[in-house]
């Protein structure tokens, strides 16, 4: 398990040119999301993310630390940073979700992990897609070990980039924001307020619902 330390910007073409004058394009491909939820939006609600991408499960999820640093502050640089825990392996998500959904879902699943390209354990814990969209990725290095900056443009006309380390699960996660912050400066970023997300901005536009509940749960 790792966890994702990330801050995200936004970026013009001369973010772009600077990028491509400092760094190192490492690829450019494309993925399709779909995103899972109940009708009362369980998961994200606990700021839970369960999303299907090339036929894999992963879900995000807070880190069991919390996003609070040691002494109970967060500097300037480290609020605009989130963290997440990263699960890949499915039978730790299924365990995970059906954890969270044991009280209020009737059919509770099964006992054993579902098998990957069998989704029925998606209905049984009455799960359904709330948001899909594709994404076109461009990733760069910087030389700095450990950062990736990918720049990402959502097929619903959406685009916003990501500095992002990963570390394992209890590594230090104040490296990793330091890392961020020379990228973020290497690359000419101004800008203390936290950037919108793809998913933000998708909930914002076609799931008002769901994203005033998320809002005032303070996930967003
Ligand atoms: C964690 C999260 C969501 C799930 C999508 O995460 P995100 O990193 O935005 O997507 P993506 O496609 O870049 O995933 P990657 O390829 O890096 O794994 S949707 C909302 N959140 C929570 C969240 C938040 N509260 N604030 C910010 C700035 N980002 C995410």
């Amino acid at each position: 398990m790792s966890v994702e330390v990330e801050r995200k910007f936004l970026f013009t073409a001369n973010t772009l040119k600077t990028l491509e004058n400092i760094g190192v394009c490492v690829g450019q491909r494309q993925f399709h999301d779909q995103y899972f939820d109940t009708p009362g939006f369980e998961l994200t609600l606990r700021d839970m993310w369960l999303r299907k991408r090339k036929g894999c499960w992963e879900l995000k999820c807070p880190t069991a630390d919390g996003a609070e640093e040691p002494n109970g502050e967060r500097s300037a640089a480290a609020a605009l940073c989130t963290r997440y825990r990263e699960i890949s392996s499915l039978s730790e998500i299924y365990r995970r979700v059906k954890e969270v959904l044991k009280d209020t879902c009737e059919d509770r699943g099964t006992e054993t992990t579902p098998s990957q390209g069998d989704d029925s354990w998606l209905s049984k814990l009455n799960l359904a897609c709330f948001a899909e969209f594709t994404t076109t990725r461009r990733s760069f290095t910087l030389g700095e070990e450990g950062v990736q900056i990918d720049l990402d443009q959502a097929d619903f006309g959406h685009h916003v980039g990501e500095i992002e380390v990963l570390i394992p699960e209890g590594g230090d996660v104040e490296s990793a924001q330091e890392k961020i912050r020379n990228a973020a400066q290497k690359l000419g970023l101004s800008g203390d307020r936290r950037v919108d997300g793809k998913m933000t901005v998708y909930l914002q536009r076609y799931r008002p619902e769901h994203y005033a509940k998320l809002l005032s749960a303070h996930v967003l």
